[in-house]
Parts: structure tokens; C-alpha cells; sequence
């Protein structure tokens, strides 16, 4: 972009990681070296300002650890001990292993696992789609994350952007219900305090008083896994002291009346048992929400990892339009706005590749579908790995290390670095990091089209995602068009230029400025359901959902790769509440041994399980901890600060414990991220989740939905 008097080169880029965030970043370098990653100034939301894991961006591509160069096994699994090999020597080995496989057992005994180590439309989420579904391979379902929401939101409100977080700006109530904003969604929050500065209410909706609760008016716990209860009684009140927008249900919703017969049967008094909301808390909150315009509601994904998660988005969804916030700039909810960008997923991800009668296995259920809990034939032979570190990531860790033990399982893994996960492979194949690689982002928390640009050559012998699929279908003889288009071929496939949203956005364009905001509006003047205009099947607000009616909806895994419809589906078209699998109310039995909900969140200072092994951030975020209540702990003869054993059936891990009254009384919480080869027991907060059951919404994994005991170690 410019080259300074002091030979600095300034490059535009964009950061890599799954964050609803999306910065806009400038990368400087000097002979050929990156020296600083900065954030741009100009950048609406990034405002010149990277958060805690970023900021040593710069430092994490020269990290002594980065995998560097193919590498293939030389010791027991597990162990670790790998030795250096060509690129030509991995690919020959990859070919002969899966050509034997595929004439034994057929394709489909090969499964791609992939998730959001990287959020690029080329080097991200499904930037192997193409090649696995041509391949034959296994579907593999990605639902680690969105999916729940995503399916709930759509069939609600549609494929819809919702409220533009900028727009909160101009709210004067805010509910954050499920969502640690402060370390999640930090480049957001300034608009939350900018309306605050204005008067508006800020109210957290969280078993924790998290960063966030901390600077909000109000905070609110509740019970992990009932947030569909609490909206449900919300809507009780509003209905029943006619706090409803008469004129704008009638012309812009769908199935009041039966919204109406559902909220009846959550009045305040059940609920507060339900949830251990005082019922006064509720109706305040019902009365304020309503009648406090323009009224937003910012949703975490969070609200999805338990049983009834997607039926308590749906119901949180309903809430706008029955009070009509939709009316008005900073009005209405949020949850992931990338609906509105005209991603072309088909284009990318081939699954017209796909052939007919493919199986689908769902990449939570890894653990169980490597070690026969699931009845898989052929069994899966070959498991491929990228942009995912499922040892740390996925359900049921002890499932999940069990079955990359397998001396049968011909494991390859493509990663910036020997994960937990990368440890267990035969084959390793080094990454590039982003100040190396060209992209355009996926963006799923603003409005903005973001181009990153390579800034310095890749170290070693690393490529990039898209380059190493390429390399793959070559030595697997594909010779589609698709393996011999250019990056910049593939980005004008993979979106529609000519929608509306990108009228004046040229990849030419982008490559000048960085970022450029999608065609929808300006945030000060945006209200896109003032007068209805859903993308639902009725147009309208679906309190009623239609594509549930047939039981025929889509599980919106980001709109990538197959149609899950599911016919006869037993989904009640009005949200309702489902109780938690696992908690004392639910499970009395259960609780008896187990008596403590357990709840995962994400790290401050990781993202997920990347920089968790980098001194620097360790030394920022802490060894593991686990919070509890003074009176859980006091039970128990827990002292804050020291060791302890959080376990159930399916497992344990050990961690500082943090006695303290921001917790519920009941409830337990840890952060994800911690590398279980970096805790004292090996383990971390996936050795106590449960594979093999999902949310009911979108398969999403039911990550906090857990119970446990904990005992001094
Ligand atoms: N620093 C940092 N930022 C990140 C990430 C990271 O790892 N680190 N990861 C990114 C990713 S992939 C995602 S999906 C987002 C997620 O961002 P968030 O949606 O903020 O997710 P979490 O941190 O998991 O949980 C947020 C809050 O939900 C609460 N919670 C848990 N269960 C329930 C419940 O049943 N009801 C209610 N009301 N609250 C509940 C937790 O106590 C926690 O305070 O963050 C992104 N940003
Ligand atoms: N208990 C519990 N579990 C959870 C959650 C929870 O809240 N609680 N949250 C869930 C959520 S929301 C999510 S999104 C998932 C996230 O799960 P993952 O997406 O698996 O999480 P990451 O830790 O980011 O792992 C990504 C890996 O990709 C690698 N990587 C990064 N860039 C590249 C690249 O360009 N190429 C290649 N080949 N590799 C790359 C990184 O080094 C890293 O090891 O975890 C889920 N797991
Ligand atoms: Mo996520």
C-alpha cells in the first residue's frame, strides 16, 4: 500500500480468526520481515484497536514452534516424535494410503474434519468441500458452532442480516442475553457504551457475571440451558398487560395466536423456578424490554449448547417484532449478520459432487464415530484434518483421543502448529499463517467486505489451505477446471457481484482500500424490518415457523454443503421450552452424584485452543481455572486458589478453583481453550461434555449442558 522514508511497507489485511469481529489490519514490514500487525484507524468498528490475542500478531508468525515442513510419524501414536519428509514424499504416501483405503472399503471410509482455524472464503470452513465431495469422502456435518442459531434464526425471521451491531448506537434498551461481549465481541461494545452515555439500559442475561455483566446496569443470572423459559415469560407479560404492537404483529408476524396459547403457559411464578429469576425480575424486565424504545437484543451463541437452545433463540428472535422495535434504527436483534453478504456456498463447496446415498457424519460425534458408538460401514479408515484441533475442541475428549489412537486410523493433519490434535497424525503438513496468504474474509459480526493481502512469503515449506487442495486432487488424478483456477478467479465464482449488496465493490477495489461496507444502509439510518420484508416463506416474522409445520427446514451449516431436510421431523412449529439433558431439575437421579451444572466459555486471551501454547498468552490468561459459588465451594471444603477435580462419568480434568459469588449458586464455569497437554491433568472441559446427543435445532453441540461434582485434589 505505501512504503514509508524508513522503508517500512505498509500492506492491508484483515484478521484470520473466528471472531464476529473481523478486524481490518494493517501488516508492516521491513526487508522482507513483518515487524508490527497494527488495526486500521479508519475501520468503523476495528477503530485502530486490536484486542489482547492480536496484538502480537507479528511475533506468533515467527514462533519458534510453527510447523515448517511435511512431517511424517516416527514413534508411537500420541508420542509425538515426527521426522522431516518432502512434500512430494507426503503426497505419495497420502496417495497410496487412500487408493489402498478406497479399493478395501470404498470412499466414503475417509472423513474430512474441518472448523474455523481460519475464516477465509478460501482457506477456511469449507475450503476442502470441493475436493472431499469429488473425492467421494464421507460428508462431514460442521456444526460446532452457529448452526443451532442459524437454523432457529431463519426459521424465524429468515436469511436476514437483523439489527447492524453499529446500529446499537442508537438503542436505549439493550439485553446482551448469553454473550461475553467484552472479550468476544469487544469491537462491538463501544456502541453499547456510546448508547449507554446517552441513557440507554444495559442489561446481561448469564449464569456468570462475566466481564460484560460487570459494566451493565443490570445484570440478571440464570440457569444454564432455560433462556426459552425466560422469553417465553417475558411474552406472557407483554401479552397479558397488552404491551404488545398490535399494528405491526398483525401486519408483519405469522402465528400470533399460537404464541399467544404458548406464552399462557409460562407465566412468571413457574418460570422463576425454572430459571431462579425472582418473578418480579421478570416482569421487569418484560415491561421494561417492551416498553423502552428502541429496544435490542445482542444474542450469543452461547444460547445454543444446550437441549433446548435453538427453541430458546427462536423465542428470543420472536421477541422484536411482537413490541415492534423493528420499527426503529437500533431496534430488533442481532445475531450473525452474514446473511447479507451473497456468498455463492455452491460454487465453493460442489455438492452437486456429492454422490447420491453419501453418508453425513456429524464432526461432534468424532470420538464416537472413530471407536464404534456409531454404526459406520465402511468404518472410517482415514480421517483428514484442518483448520480444527477437535482434541480440544470436540465433545467427549476421552472418546475423541481414544479413537487417534487407533494403529489402524491413517490420520493426516494440515495445522500452523503441533496441536494436541497434530500430535496424533501420521502425516503433518505445514499452514500459512495469514500475513503470508491472500483471502477474502468471511465476516459474521458486521457489514463489511474484507480483502487480506499477503505481506511476506511463507516460511518454510507451508501453503495455504486453498493451494494444498489443489496439490491433493492433483495427486489424486481430479482434473476438474476447479483445481485450475486462480485465487482471484475463485473469489469472483465463490460471490454474486451483480446482488445489490455488492453494487460498487470490485475485488479491484478492495484490493486498493482493504474493506469496503456492504450496499445495506448506514447504521444511523438502517432499519431493515420497519415494515416486514423477512426472508421467511411468508415474508413475515414466523412466530409459527412454516418450514417446521412439514418438519421440513434446512439446517443451516452456514449454508455449506447439503440440505438437511428432515421429513416428519417431530420440531413444534412455536418455540417451547425443553429442558436441559443434564441438570437437578431435569435429572434428579443424575444429580445426586453429579450435582453441579457445568458451563464452558471462551477465554479472554484465546481464541478457542489457538495461541493457548504461546508464553505470552499464557502468561496473560492464567493457568485453567474453575468458578464456583462460596456456598458450593464451603460444601465441599474448596478454598479459592486451590487445586480441584471436576468430573463425572465421562471424565475429569484439574483446575485452580475460583471461589466467588459471580457465579449462581449451582453452577460451575471454565474457559475452553486450554490445550489438555498444558493442564496438570491432561484433560481439559471437553472430558466432561457428551457426544452423541446434539441440541434439538441444527445439531449444534450440547457443549454446556453438562452436570458434574467437584472435589479438592
Ligand atoms: N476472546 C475470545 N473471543 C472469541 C472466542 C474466543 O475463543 N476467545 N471465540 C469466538 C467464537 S468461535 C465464538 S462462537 C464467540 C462466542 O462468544 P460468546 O457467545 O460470548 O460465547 P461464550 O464465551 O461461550 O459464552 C458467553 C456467555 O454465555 C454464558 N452462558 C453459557 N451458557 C448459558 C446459558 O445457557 N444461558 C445464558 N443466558 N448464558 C449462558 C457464559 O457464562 C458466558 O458468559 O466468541 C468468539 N470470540
Ligand atoms: N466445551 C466447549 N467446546 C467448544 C465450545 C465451547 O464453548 N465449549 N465452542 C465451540 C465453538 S463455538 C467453536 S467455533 C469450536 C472451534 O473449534 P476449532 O475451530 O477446532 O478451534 P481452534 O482452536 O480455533 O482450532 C483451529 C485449529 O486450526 C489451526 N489453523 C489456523 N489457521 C489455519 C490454516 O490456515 N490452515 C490450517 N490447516 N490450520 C489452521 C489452528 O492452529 C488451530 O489448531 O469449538 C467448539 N468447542
Ligand atoms: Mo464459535
Amino acid at each position: 500500500m505505501s512504503t514509508h522514508a524508513n522503508e517500512i511497507r505498509t500492506v492491508r489485511g484483515a484478521c484470520p480468526q473466528d471472531c464476529p469481529d473481523t478486524c481490518a489490519f494493517l501488516y508492516h514490514v521491513k526487508d522482507g520481515k513483518l515487524v508490527e500487525v497494527t488495526g486500521d484507524p479508519n475501520h468503523p468498528m476495528t477503530c485502530g484497536r486490536l484486542c489482547v490475542k492480536l496484538k502480537s500478531f507479528a511475533e506468533h508468525h515467527y514462533h519458534p514452534d510453527r510447523l515448517l515442513h511435511p512431517m511424517r510419524r516416527a514413534g508411537p501414536k500420541g508420542t509425538g516424535q515426527f521426522e522431516r519428509i518432502s512434500w512430494n514424499e507426503a503426497l505419495a504416501e497420502i496417495k497410496d494410503r487412500w487408493t489402498d483405503i478406497i479399493e478395501r472399503y470404498g470412499s466414503q471410509a475417509i472423513m474430512p474434519h474441518a472448523y474455523l482455524g481460519h475464516q477465509g472464503t478460501l482457506n477456511g470452513l469449507t475450503s476442502g468441500d470441493a475436493f472431499f465431495n469429488r473425492l467421494g469422502a464421507t460428508v462431514a456435518e460442521k456444526t460446532y458452532c452457529e448452526s443451532g442459531s442459524s437454523t432457529a434464526w431463519i426459521m424465524t425471521v429468515g436469511p436476514t442480516g437483523g439489527l447492524d451491531v453499529e446500529s446499537l448506537a442508537y438503542s436505549r434498551y439493550i439485553i446482551v442475553w448469553a454473550m461475553n461481549m467484552v472479550s468476544t465481541n469487544q469491537h462491538a461494545w463501544p456502541f453499547i457504551l456510546d448508547a449507554q452515555k446517552q441513557g440507554a439500559k444495559v442489561v446481561v442475561i448469564d449464569p456468570v457475571r462475566n466481564r460484560t455483566a460487570k459494566q451493565a446496569d443490570w445484570h440478571i443470572p440464570i440457569r444454564p440451558g432455560t433462556d426459552a423459559a425466560l422469553a417465553l415469560a417475558m411474552m406472557n407479560v407483554i401479552i397479558a398487560e397488552d404491551l404488545v404492537d398490535h399494528d405491526y404483529v398483525e401486519k408483519y408476524t405469522l402465528g400470533f395466536e399460537d404464541l399467544k396459547r404458548r406464552a399462557a403457559q409460562f407465566p412468571p411464578g413457574r418460570v422463576a423456578d425454572i430459571t431462579g429469576i425472582p418473578a418480579e425480575h421478570i416482569r421487569t424486565l418484560a415491561r421494561e424490554y417492551a416498553t423502552t424504545q428502541p429496544s435490542a437484543i445482542r444474542q450469543g451463541v452461547a444460547l445454543e449448547r444446550s437441549h433446548g437452545g435453538g427453541d430458546a433463540i427462536r423465542a428470543i428472535t420472536a421477541l422484536p417484532a411482537l413490541v415492534g422495535a423493528w420499527r426503529h434504527v437500533g431496534g430488533g436483534t442481532v445475531e450473525m449478520p452474514i446473511w447479507e453478504f451473497p456468498t455463492n456456498f455452491d460454487a465453493i463447496c460442489r455438492p452437486d459432487w456429492i454422490k447420491p446415498g453419501t453418508r453425513v457424519v456429524n464432526e461432534l460425534d468424532l470420538g464416537l464415530a472413530l471407536t464404534g458408538g456409531l454404526e459406520l460401514d465402511p468404518p472410517i479408515k482415514s480421517l483428514f484434518v484442518y483448520n480444527s484441533n477437535p482434541v480440544s475442541q470436540a465433545l467427549e475428549q476421552g472418546k475423541t483421543i481414544e479413537g487417534l489412537l487407533r494403529d489402524d486410523l491413517f490420520t493426516v493433519v494440515s495445522e500452523l502448529f503441533i496441536t494436541d490434535t497434530a500430535r496424533y497424525a501420521d502425516i503433518l503438513l505445514p499452514a500459512t499463517m495469514q500475513a503470508e496468504q491472500y483471502d477474502l474474509m468471511v465476516t459474521w459480526g458486521h457489514l463489511y467486505m474484507m480483502l487480506n493481502q499477503p505481506a511476506i512469503d511463507p516460511p518454510g515449506e507451508c501453503i495455504p489451505n486453498v493451494e494444498l487442495f489443489r496439490r491433493l486432487a492433483k495427486t489424486m488424478g481430479l482434473d476438474d477446471p476447479y483445481w485450475n483456477m486462480t485465487d482471484d478467479e475463485m473469489l469472483q465464482a465463490f460471490y454474486d457481484w451483480d446482488s445489490p449488496q455488492l453494487q460498487g465493490i470490485t475485488l479491484d477495489l478492495l484490493k486498493e482500500r482493504g474493506w469496503m461496507r456492504l450496499n445495506v444502509g448506514a447504521p444511523d439510518k438502517r432499519a431493515p424490518h420497519a415494515e416486514g420484508h423477512f426472508k421467511t416463506p411468508s415474508g413475515k416474522c414466523e412466530f409459527s415457523a412454516s418450514a417446521a409445520k412439514d418438519g421440513n427446514f434446512v439446517v443451516a451449516v452456514w449454508r455449506s454443503m447439503y440440505e438437511d431436510r428432515q421429513p416428519g421431523n417431530p420440531v413444534d412449529p412455536v418455540p417451547d421450552y425443553l429442558p436441559p439433558y443434564e441438570s437437578p431439575l431435569s435429572d434428579p437421579e443424575r444429580a445426586r452424584l453429579y450435582p453441579l451444572s457445568f458451563i464452558s466459555s471462551k477465554a479472554h486471551s484465546f481464541l478457542n485452543s489457538q495461541y493457548a501454547n504461546e508464553p505470552v498468552h499464557q502468561r496473560r490468561q492464567g493457568e485453567q481455572t474453575v468458578m464456583m459459588h462460596p456456598d458450593d465451594a464451603a460444601a465441599r471444603g474448596i478454598e479459592d486458589g486451590s487445586y480441584v477435580r471436576v468430573f463425572n462419568d465421562r471424565g475429569s480434568f484439574e483446575a485452580r478453583a475460583v471461589v466467588s459469588d459471580d457465579i449462581m449458586p449451582g453452577v460451575t464455569t471454565a474457559n475452553l481453550g486450554y490445550w489438555p497437554s498444558h493442564n496438570r491433568s491432561g484433560t481439559s472441559v471437553n472430558a466432561v461434555s457428551a457426544g452423541g446427543r446434539h441440541a434439538t435445532l441444527g445439531q449444534a453441540g450440547a457443549f454446556c449442558d453438562n452436570l458434574v461434582e467437584v472435589a479438592q485434589v
